[in-house]
């Protein structure tokens, strides 16, 4: 009987051709995992935006979800606008960042998600949290760099002729519409809001869009 003192060739040959195709997978499945995980990442970001948006009109305080254009009626201080661009993304980071109030969505706790304030406008008085001397109308940007696109419910109708779908951000000025159903031509989300991440493409209303609702 043959004792098995080593490997014999065929064994090592075996064990390397397994050990290749292994490593090749990885190599090769590493960039799409990687894709696959800024998609979660974003899509949690989302969820986690629909969920303090609707506490934040549960509460008595506000009674609704925050308007895609901040007016100075709602909101006193906010001061005459220079321009619409990223107004639903400004009117969600300002009212979930109001002065003297817990935040109800924190930013840090996402790596690669940021604020800036790309188009440089800013309020009048100061109106959020972020500090004693912070007037600027910050926007939300998606792991890919586009600013988010948002819209109330009761503004989905006018968006187009209004202009308030304008994202500016790291690309030239994109424009976002709200979100119909291909087959009934419904708005999604009629009784809510949209809240939509361009996704990968850098471009809004395209199949790579990440939403608050199914659109697939
Ligand atoms: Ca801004
Ligand atoms: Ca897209």
């Amino acid at each position: 009987m043959r004792t098995h003192q080593g490997f014999s060739l065929v064994e090592l040959l075996v064990v390397m051709s397994i050990l290749a195709v292994l490593g090749g997978l990885a190599v090769l499945g590493l960039p799409q995992m990687l894709r696959s995980g800024d998609r979660s990442l974003m899509e949690n970001v989302i969820m986690q935006l629909d969920a303090a948006l609707q506490s934040y009109a549960t509460d008595a305080k506000n009674g609704d979800y925050p308007p895609t254009v901040l007016n100075a009626d709602e909101f006193p201080g906010v001061g005459p606008r220079v321009n619409l661009d990223n107004c639903g993304n400004e009117s969600v980071i300002l009212c979930l960042n109001r002065k003297g109030r817990d935040s109800l969505f924190d930013i840090e706790g996402y790596k690669g998600i940021k604020l800036e304030n790309i188009d440089d406008d800013r309020t009048q008085a100061v109106l959020t949290s972020f500090g004693p001397e912070d007037k600027a109308l910050y926007e939300v940007l998606d792991i890919w760099g586009t600013p988010l696109a948002y819209f109330h419910h009761r503004d989905y109708g006018s968006v187009d002729a209004q202009d308030l779908g304008r994202i500016s951000g790291v690309e030239d000025l994109v424009k976002a519409l709200p979100w119909r159903n291909a087959k009934t031509k419904g708005y999604y989300q009629r009784d809510k809001f949209q809240l939509v991440s361009a996704g990968p493409d850098l471009k809004f209303n395209t199949e790579d869009d990440i939403t608050n609702f199914d659109h697939q």
